[in-house]
């Protein structure tokens, strides 16, 4: 059996699996493979992106019962996703009679906000990409503090992004998606305008996968930012969109919200990101 996490989890997670007929646990703890640049500092870059993961991998008697439960420094925890597959899947051995992960409750409120670390203020913290690094700011002088950005990308689809916590995605559940973006040109920082009515401006996508190792089945939703939404005369301009969970997202193993941008000369540079129930 192996279980995936994101990378923002630490050594202190644990997995810890009961086999139900005897009452016998075991806990495993995670592999993670930290990328290094040459000088033994952490590769940001390799190391926020969205498709790697922390593994849990427990090798278990065929045809037994067990219930799984991820534990961090004593308490339950949920690790925003688990992405769950049998390491040997289409192998002739019985499979297990069952496997539960045990998802923790959550405080009524807990859902409310989607975004962790929206305004940027606790740097990097919660924030992958889909590519192309995460790179924290300093917008003090326009008022804002810390911003979030990606430095290197290469593809229209490359840019900050937030994994939301499965146990939130509950069908019919609505929310409104806000944030501050601004585009600035990556050698000269000058600031950049783009064209809402011919698809050139950034618009905001949720990435959803199964299980599955490879990610074969995966699909993208749009949440918005098609629709004019861009005033060329301010240095912020601000996504507000609301969507509703359907129940193919409520299904996913892991939904991701990430921008698409089409511009690769230019920076988008996010603040104030928020996913609030409404
Ligand atoms: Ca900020």
């Amino acid at each position: 059996m192996g279980l995936d996490v994101s990378t923002f989890e630490d050594d202190a997670l644990l997995l810890k699996i009961i086999d139900l007929a005897t009452q016998v646990t075991t806990s495993f703890t995670g592999e993670y493979d930290w990328p290094l640049n040459l000088d033994g500092s952490i590769n940001m870059e390799e190391h926020t992106k969205t498709h790697r993961r922390r593994r849990f991998f427990a090798t278990l008697p065929s045809g037994g019962s067990y219930e799984a439960r991820f534990v961090k420094d004593g308490q339950t925890h949920w690790p925003l996703h688990v992405k769950q597959e049998y390491e040997d899947s289409g192998h002739d051995c019985p499979d297990f009679n069952s496997f539960t992960v045990v998802v923790p409750d959550m405080e009524p409120e807990y859902c409310d906000e989607l975004i962790r670390n929206g305004d940027i203020s606790d740097g990097a913290e919660n924030w992958w990409a889909t590519m192309g690094g995460v790179a924290v700011i300093d917008e003090s002088a326009s008022g804002q503090g810390f911003a979030i950005t990606s430095e290197y990308r290469t593809a229209e689809w490359m840019g900050p992004s937030q994994y939301f916590d499965s146990r939130c995605m509950t069908v019919n559940a609505s929310y409104k998606v806000s944030a501050k973006v601004k585009l600035i040109d990556k050698t000269t920082k000058d600031l950049i305008n783009c064209n809402p009515h011919d698809g050139s401006c950034p618009r905001l996508t949720t990435k959803l996968q199964s299980g599955a190792w490879e990610d074969t089945n995966e699909s993208c939703i749009g949440i918005g930012g098609k629709d004019a939404y861009w005033h060329s005369s301010f240095e912020w301009n601000t996504f507000e969109y609301e969507f509703t969970i359907s129940q193919v997202v409520a299904d996913a193993g892991s939904v991701l919200m990430y921008p698409e941008y089409p511009n690769l000369d230019a920076l988008m540079v996010f603040d104030d990101v928020s996913v609030h129930r409404i």
